[in-house]
């Protein structure tokens, strides 16, 4: 391609606006243009490297034995309303009338769709399993679109599900999906990690792993072992608790309350009383479903609101305000505490090993302390309620600990069971010729999203470093003086002979000065540039590798084996 003809508009600045240096990057290198909030167009050097990431993708899906199709955008509500998800999303979910005054939604995933169509299809055990794909537009009106291609609100997805005839066979459909997922995300360069995840609003009875890129702006948070696989979205993530001896845990004496004039919060608690956080057992009143409970966790842990619903298999779990506290428990925020409680308590089960604790004695100004909870609370409800802490140990191996990372989720694997092949009637005739509902699997990738997250993990202070499997292209081909015959010759020679093996060039044929050129591929980050000036007359050209800025003067035949070899290799 000649640089002088391709719409490629680069900037020096980038605009205020874009916080995270991919979303300037892809500005200012020209690969994407706002058109509205969360909306981009990819520009033709842009989409370059998003046709090769789902290139990358089409061919390992194919290979894992899915098949291809392309469902539309556009689907009746009636399908979300069959499968109860049209009261569950709000104004998330862009919903539009057509001109009979149908009313349509912007599909944002296609559970629906694809389960009314294999209900169609598919009536046999001898037709199954099966897993089909698509690589689609996807529409969701986030409140706050951010980040560029990060959370956008129309995005490209691959979003593959898969039927078997048992949970057996979805075992091995959704290992085979985890298995290519990592095939895949190797091939982009990706520093990633597949982390258990909570199966959230999409329900489904199954394990869910989340696949994420490691960055800083991630916008979740990992606990990954230091010494064994284990990995968890902080959502889920458990750690071991060292168990103590359980001596201590008799010799303590009654536990006794004690006026504690205004003394409301772990803070002053600490202050006034000289005890440490981890002595206080803090009990937060929650409201799920209409109902209010109790969560108590050590004064030094936070409470994990999605244990603490998942638990309960809550739809709602809000925190309950001071006057909603005092009118279902009778007892001002601030004093609230474990014993004598008239609402459900659960108990977080590092709090069961305390023996002499502090907590509010459901009594305004008086806490209780001594509390030893085996023996002074009653223990209906007690489970992991609380976030993991880094260091702690981890659940899995015996001698790793917990360290937190950032990541940006790239891929999303779920069973879901017969959440959608159940209330859409996805049914089969077994060997049996009995009707057996189909099991199912969904695995999601963030094509566009990728592109982001290869930059967030591979720029330097000059622009973006492109891994040559997706790079816009595998070499920038620059001659110095556009009008210097002989410079032009061995720049076309060499532009034919690489275009004949295959490989995509970019030349920079602009009338510019030759750091303009310069700044220009820096910022665009092609692996491989070669530049073409004086030396030309000797046979020799400058090769410069992206990536580590190495520089070497070789000749013209030279500079060809290395960039057939380094494309081979893959970077
Ligand atoms: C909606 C809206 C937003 C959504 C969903 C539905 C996320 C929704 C979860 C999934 C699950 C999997 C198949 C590919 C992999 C991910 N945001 N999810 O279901 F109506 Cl507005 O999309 N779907």
């Amino acid at each position: 391609m000649y640089q002088s003809k391709l719409l490629l508009t680069t900037m020096r600045e980038s605009p205020a606006d874009a916080e995270v240096i991919s979303h300037q990057l892809l500005l200012r290198a020209g690969f994407i243009r706002q058109l509205a909030a969360g909306i981009y167009t990819h520009m033709p050097i842009g989409l370059r490297v998003l046709r090769k990431i789902e290139q990358i993708v089409r061919k390992e899906m194919d290979k894992a034995g899915a098949q291809e199709m392309l469902m539309p955008a556009m689907q009746p509500t009636e399908l979300w309303k069959e499968s109860g998800r049209y009261y569950v999303y709000g104004p998330e979910l862009i919903r539009l009338h057509d001109r009979h005054e149908r009313e349509f939604a912007l599909g944002p995933t296609h559970e629906e769709v694809i389960t009314s169509i294999v209900r169609n299809e598919i009536n046999s055990y001898k037709k199954l399993p099966v897993t089909l794909y698509q690589i689609q537009t996807k529409f969701r009106d986030e409140r706050r679109p951010r980040f560029g291609l990060l959370r956008g609100r129309e995005f490209l997805m691959k979003d593959a599900y898969s039927f078997d005839i048992d949970w057996n066979g979805l075992d091995q459909s959704y290992w085979n999906m985890f298995h290519s997922y990592h095939r895949i995300f190797n091939q982009f360069g990706l520093n990633f990690r597949a982390v258990e995840a909570d199966s959230g609003t999409i329900g489904g009875e199954g394990e869910t792993h989340e696949f994420m890129a490691l960055a800083d702006i991630g916008e979740d948070t990992i606990a990954a072992c230091t010494c064994c696989e284990y990995a968890a979205n902080i959502e889920r993530a458990e750690s071991r608790n060292p168990q103590l001896g359980v001596d201590e845990a008799s010799t303590t004496s009654q536990h006794e309350k004690f006026y504690t004039p205004h003394i409301k919060t772990i803070d002053q608690l600490v202050e006034n009383l000289q005890i440490d956080p981890t002595d206080i057992m803090k009990t937060i009143v929650f409201i799920a479903d209409q109902r209010a409970v109790a969560v108590v966790v050590r004064g030094d842990h936070e409470i994990n609101e999605l244990k603490v619903k998942n638990y309960l298999g809550a739809e709602q779990l809000s925190l309950a305000d001071s006057e909603t506290v005092e009118m279902m428990t009778g007892v001002p925020t601030g004093f609230i505490g474990p014993i004598g409680l008239s609402i459900p308590v659960l108990v977080d089960q590092t709090v069961v090993q305390m023996y002499s604790g502090i907590a509010g004695a459901n009594e305004t100004d008086h806490h209780h302390r001594n509390i030893n909870a085996g023996r002074d609370i009653t223990l209906d409800h007690v489970g992991d309620f609380r976030n993991v802490i880094e260091g702690e140990l981890c659940s899995r191996c015996n001698e790793g600990t917990l360290a937190f990372h950032r990541g940006i989720e790239i891929g999303h694997v779920f069973k879901l069971g017969t959440k959608y092949s159940g209330q859409l009637s996805a049914t089969f005739l077994d060997s049996y010729g009995k009707s057996q509902t189909m099991i199912m699997g969904c695995y999601g990738i963030g094509v566009s999203r990728i592109l982001s997250a290869v930059i967030e993990q591979n720029h330097d202070e000059n622009g973006m470093i492109w891994p040559s499997t997706i790079a816009p292209y595998h070499v920038h081909l620059i001659p110095i003086s556009v009008k210097d015959h002989l410079q032009m010759e061995v720049v076309s020679e060499l532009y034919n002979r690489l275009l004949e093996n295959g490989v995509d060039v970019l030349i920079d044929d602009r009338d510019e000065r030759p750091g303009v050129k310069f700044k220009d591929s820096d910022l665009i980050g092609i692996p491989i540039r070669i530049v073409v000036g004086k030396d030309a007359v000797n046979g020799n050209v400058e090769i410069i590798k992206r990536r580590n800025n190495q520089k070497e003067i070789i000749t013209v035949n030279e500079a060809f084996d290395r960039i057939i070899d380094s494309i081979k290799k893959s970077d």
